[in-house]
């Protein structure tokens, strides 16, 4: 015991979080001395526990064993994190803007250019605490929209996101912006009607499948699937080492993608490139080869299936006079056709899973649906269930605290929610807008839409509404508070966003943010909030599949600046709206919960789910608590084994039960639906999107662009971080010293365009343009043009038709969403042109943008946007 570390240390929980519930898989030690981190490294579990007593698990296959080890698994993000909290773009202290007077002009158009002046937290309280009295008097509570949804550090009583929901409510409410199933999108308003659940591993149990792959699997199927890169924040390295497993006992990974992906360059037994969001073409020639050759499981559909004859009539061409071959879909998806014929041989001849991470960037593109049921469809006709066949994901194992979850044995999941003081649950508000419609919302359109939009709800949810904003009686939007100010960066048509933040609507802008970021240049009043490693907190440590443990999280650091924690931040603001008496009343002590910081850790290390005899004292010594292994984990059905084998026992949360290839609660529901009819198809267009190579618009745009979740970052965030910075392909360094977000374009493509690696290009649309430094590779497929998404907005002309230095991309992301009745975003696999641009010219055009101040080691620095009081 202890034998890894010594010396003084600090634990803390480094993942990042979905929900605030805390759970990561990167818990560090972190060494500090003179109020200084001096380092970040592994955290060991057998610190204080000897190994034996936590029950390690074991998958056995092939003569060969695989186990859990006792150190995390971090990743670069998490080791480099020091940087991020030493950022040269910290905000130092409150801020106000320079043009915006509360009692005179507000000049909303202003917003993204002006400067800012220092303020005290005593003003600054004093501004945000009159603004909501003033438009509560003046409109109601519902024209304040709060932004709260959205990663963060994994914080539970100083909550990354949501605090200032628990303050709204207490004054009457607020508008809610609702959180997206974004990361599974197609998934969510897809699959759900054909499986009745999201992925596999997103609502239903997926318990012991590594086992079951590792002794009856013949291949693993990665379909849009980068486990070397997107689990790392939630389930550290475990997916590398499973794949090196997988490979160490015979299990071949295939691998489809538009890109080398970080792991397919490593893993991959074959990759087949495909076009980005085509999949769906893909799917569909599979399912004809199998039809016409007979080699799926018919019986298996007589009996778990409903409505397989609607779906072999669409393969085989009887609705549209198009037979769905391998011949179609060659000229749609880029994959030849003899390809396609052996690969569906292949999987029909052998016991064939597939995984994801969340399901790959072109689950969040237009009708992402279709690809995502084309999967379950096909998964169906191998007999999904069977020993080796199964689909499960890489990460996130314990996202809804579900036991089971994850593919690896699992020990008790810790439940954070006790201590938790962030985030009111979206749905609770009756006002509320889905994210992905938040522009027009802002800009005074009526929107409609339906379902409550967020993760985990049951598939009726999807027939409920239509919901409206605003309200009957209400009066629009005209205050945005944001702990979230990445909308322009992460979402859809990301230009809007800047129009309605500058929209005259909106008399006033809250943001609270460690860094000076994205949408922070938007913001009339600015609370610097600080990092985990300033305040003391509970967390968790469970999603890498190895232990479960309750993390104390002693503070590391005094705070830096003048910055307060988010649950401080807007403490500060119930202790200004006091004075204001009515529903204002002692209002900061009902906020606070009745409890002080050290009262809600005990809380929450006592309802956690440790055992009862637990001692506090104890927990606060060793820093963490351990769960084993539970003793049964060998016991816990496989997957979807149990409909697999009686699907009358053990039905799905379908209507029927079964896998319905005919969806009747679609067709009852919307009947002239052509996106997301009954039966999955392939959809070439709809009145708002025209996002394939062949239509007209391809002709102007003639490039599909891939925008994965970034290798170097987690969508907005480690932009600043100077460590990854350094690395080459991280940035490319332009002309002019500027490090632009790299572009990947193939070399067939480049010889036409005339680009070179190193040169700065202009990826555009009719919506605007980004920047981006190329780098000529063959990583990325001929026709795809790739770029990261979440880079710094670095803005030379905002708002739609726009043009931006730090190569944001959702900012050219379409606007509309999924399709007619869906409501899910599209951010990946939407057409582009590229063409190369002088930096020097466009220096002497916009002098403002080019000449703001910059380093290129951290990027965008806070002081550049500070104009006194610096
Ligand atoms: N192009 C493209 N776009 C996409 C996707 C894609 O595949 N391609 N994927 C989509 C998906 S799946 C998702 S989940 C979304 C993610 O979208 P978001 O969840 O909106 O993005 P994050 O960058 O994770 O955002 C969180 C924000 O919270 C801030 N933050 C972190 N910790 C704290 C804290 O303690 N306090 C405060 N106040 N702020 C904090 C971060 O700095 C950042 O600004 O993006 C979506 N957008
Ligand atoms: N480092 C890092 N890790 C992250 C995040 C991050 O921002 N950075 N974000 C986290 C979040 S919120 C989520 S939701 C998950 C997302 O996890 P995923 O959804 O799995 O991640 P993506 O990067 O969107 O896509 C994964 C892979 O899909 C492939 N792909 C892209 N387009 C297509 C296509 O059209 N067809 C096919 N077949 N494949 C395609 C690419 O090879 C890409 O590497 O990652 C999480 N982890
Ligand atoms: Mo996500």
């Amino acid at each position: 015991m202890g034998k890894n570390v010594t010396g003084t240390h600090i634990v803390k929980g480094l993942g990042f979080d979905s929900f605030g519930l805390g759970a990561n898989a990167c818990s560090v030690d972190i060494d500090e001395e003179n109020d200084k981190i001096l380092r970040i490294r592994p955290f060991h579990f057998d610190e204080h526990y000897d190994p034996e007593d936590l029950n390690p698990w074991k998958i056995e296959a092939h003569g060969k064993t695989f186990e859990p080890g006792f150190k995390t698994l971090i990743s670069p993000l998490s080791l480099c994190y020091k940087k991020r909290v030493y950022s040269k773009n910290r905000i130092p202290y409150p801020l106000k803007r320079i043009d915006w007077d509360p009692n005179g002009e507000r000049n909303p158009q202003n917003r993204g250019t002006s400067g800012y002046v220092r303020i005290s937290w005593d003003e600054a309280a004093q501004l945000v605490a009159s603004e909501i009295k003033r438009i509560h008097d003046t409109y109601g509570p519902n024209s304040i929209l709060c932004e709260y949804d959205g990663h963060g550090e994994t914080k539970i009583v100083h909550a990354a996101h949501g605090c200032m929901t628990k303050l709204m409510e207490l004054c009457g409410g607020f508008t809610s912006q609702a959180r997206q199933p974004d990361s599974w999108e197609g998934w969510y308003w897809g699959a759900k009607h054909i499986w009745g659940m999201d992925p596999l591993g997103q609502q239903s149990k997926q318990s012991n499948i590594i086992q079951d792959i590792s002794e009856n699997g013949d291949a693993v199927l990665f379909w849009g699937c980068d486990v070397e890169t997107t689990p790392l924040g939630w389930g550290g390295y475990m997916a590398s080492r499973i794949c090196f497993w997988f490979t160490d006992i015979g299990v071949k990974q295939i691998h489809i993608s538009p890109d080398v992906n970080y792991t397919n360059a490593v893993h991959a037994d074959k990759w087949i490139p495909v076009l980005p969001n085509t999949d769906a073409a893909l799917q569909l020639a599979i399912a004809y080869t199998w039809i016409t050759e007979g080699t799926y499981d018919q019986e298996y559909l007589d009996t778990h299936a409903v409505g397989f004859d609607h779906f072999r009539y669409y393969v085989l061409g009887g609705e549209d006079g198009i037979p769905k071959t391998p011949k179609w879909a060659e000229k749609i998806c880029g994959v030849p056709s003899y390809t396609i014929k052996a690969f569906a041989r292949y999987w029909a001849k052998h016991a064939v899973s597939i995984v994801h991470c969340n399901g790959g960037s072109y689950i969040r593109s237009a009708f992402s649906h279709e690809p995502a049921r084309l999967e379950v469809a096909l998964l169906g006709m191998q007999g999904l269930g069977k020993p080796g066949a199964n689909q499960f994901k890489f990460m996130e194992w314990t996202l809804f605290g579900i036991p089971g979850v994850s593919p690896l044995p699992p020990s008790k999941i810790p439940d954070m929610g006790a201590a938790y003081r962030g985030w009111v649950s979206s749905g609770s508000q009756p006002s509320f807008i889905p994210k992905t419609m938040i522009p027009q919302a802002i800009m005074g359109e009526k929107v409609t839409w339906y379902g409550h939009v967020t993760a985990g709800l049951p598939r009726e949810d999807q027939f409920t509404g239509p919901f409206t904003f605003p309200l009957e009686g209400d009066h629009g939007i005209h205050m945005v508070w944001s702990d979230t100010p990445c909308w322009e960066t992460c979402w859809n048509g990301g230009y809007h966003m800047q129009d309605a933040l500058r929209h005259e609507n909106v008399e006033c802008v809250v943001i609270q943010h460690p860094w000076m970021e994205n949408d922070c240049f938007f913001g009339d009043i600015i609370l610097p909030s600080n990092t985990k490693f300033e305040t003391e907190d509970i967390g968790s440590d469970s999603d890498s599949g190895q232990w479960n443990v309750v993390l104390y999280e002693r503070q590391a650091i005094q705070p830096l600046y003048d910055s307060k924690s988010d649950k401080e931040a807007v403490g500060e603001v119930a202790k200004a709206l006091e004075k204001f008496g009515g529903i204002y009343e002692n209002i900061y002590e009902r906020y606070l919960g009745g409890k002080t910081d050290d009262e809600w850790i005990e809380y929450g290390f006592e309802k956690s789910g440790v055992p009862e005899d637990a001692s506090f004292e104890e927990f606060k010594e060793k820093q963490y608590f351990a769960f084993p292994t539970r003793e049964d984990y060998r016991e816990m059905p496989v997957g979807l084994s149990k409909f697999y084998k009686d699907p009358e026992k053990s039905p799905l949360r379908t209507p029927t039960g079964k896998l319905e290839y005919y969806s009747t609660s679609l067709a009852q529901m919307w009947p002239d639906d052509k996106e997301r009819g009954p039966v999955p198809h392939w959809v070439d267009e709809s009145p708002e999107h025209q996002e394939r190579q062949y239509l007209d618009r391809g002709r102007t745009y003639p490039f599909l662009l891939v925008s994965n979740h970034p290798h170097f970052r987690v969508h907005a965030q480690h932009d600043d971080v100077t460590w990854l910075r350094e690395i080459e392909t991280c940035k490319v360094t332009g002309p002019d010293g500027y490090k632009y977000e790299p572009i990947w374009v193939h070399p067939s493509d480049a010889g036409k365009l005339g680009l070179e690696t190193g040169d700065i290009a202009k990826i555009y649309n009719e919506r605007g343009g980004v920047l981006g430094g190329v780098i000529v590779s063959e990583r990325i497929i001929p026709g795809a043009i790739y770029q990261d998404h979440g880079a710094r907005v670095d803005p030379i002309v905002m708002g739609a038709g726009g043009l931006d230095r730090g190569g944001a991309n959702n900012l050219i992301a379409p606007l509309p969403t999924t399709s007619k009745n869906t409501v899910g975003e599209v951010t990946s696999g939407f057409l582009v042109n590229i063409e190369k641009v002088d930096v020097f010219q466009l220096a002497e055009q916009y002098p403002e943008a080019f000449n703001r101040e910059y380093d290129p080691d951290c990027g965008l620095v806070a002081t550049a946007r500070i104009v006194e009081g610096a």
